[in-house]
């Protein structure tokens, strides 16, 4: 199978930490796709044209994180496997904060990435605000010994630091957060981290916010 993915992306690059640490080098071709681009080798196998998108033997595609974490973590045993179930409430909970600042930051960044004129101080004040308070509650609970697991929360969680500290420059979130400022240190030196760190971008023009 194929999985789509831009170097870039913190959604793809959970997909692709997912490949490293479930061992599934050997049966997922991870391969570069093109974004927002009318010829990208990704749009004949889906139209929505996002990554990470895994495009299966059979014919199908599947996009979406969480659903291509389905797929890749139905190729090992129950006991390896990285989304949790609804019988860990907690990491499931954990998961979903996790990707619901993604989804915030993501928004903030791409209203900076607009022209100056074009950008909406509102739009940018409120996700700034939803990432200081889901990091707050993130420091919290790494410091009471969350994300001691290596799931899909914390593939995430490494991955939406990370992507702010290479990508979106806007948000510098280890300030006064060293509980997440160790998890991400310690997580650095992994394989599956190390092979997927994401191209540098370029910072923000604003002073960025912690
Ligand atoms: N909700 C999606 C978000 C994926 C996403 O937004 N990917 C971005 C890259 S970070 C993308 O492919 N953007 C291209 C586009 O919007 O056309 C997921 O969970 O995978």
């Amino acid at each position: 199978m194929r999985l789509f993915h831009a170097p870039g992306s913190p959604y793809a690059r959970i997909a692709r930490m997912a490949v490293i640490e479930l061992g599934l080098e050997d049966r997922v071709r991870v391969e570069e796709a093109t974004l927002r681009d009318p010829a990208s080798v990704l749009l004949p196998f889906n139209p929505v044209g996002r990554v990470p998108s895994l495009a299966l033997d059979g014919g199908a595609t599947v996009t979406e994180t969480t659903p291509v974490l389905m797929v890749l973590d139905s190729l090992v045993e129950p006991a390896r496997r990285l989304l949790p179930g609804p019988d860990r409430p907690r990491a499931l909970a954990r998961y979903g904060r996790v990707l619901g600042m993604l989804d915030g930051i993501a928004v903030w960044n791409r209203e900076l990435r607009r022209p100056a004129h074009e950008r909406s101080p509102g739009v940018i004040a409120l996700e700034a605000h939803r990432a200081v308070r889901v990091a707050d509650a993130l420091e919290q609970d790494v410091a009471a010994g969350g994300f001691a697991t290596i799931d899909a929360a914390w593939l995430a969680l490494v991955s939406v630091l990370g992507y702010c500290l290479r990508r979106h420059k806007a948000f510098e979130w280890r300030q006064g957060r060293p509980a997440l400022a160790a998890l991400f240190d310690a997580a650095s030196a992994r394989p599956s981290v190390a092979a997927t760190v994401p191209p540098e971008g370029m910072g923000g023009t604003a002073p960025p916010v912690r």
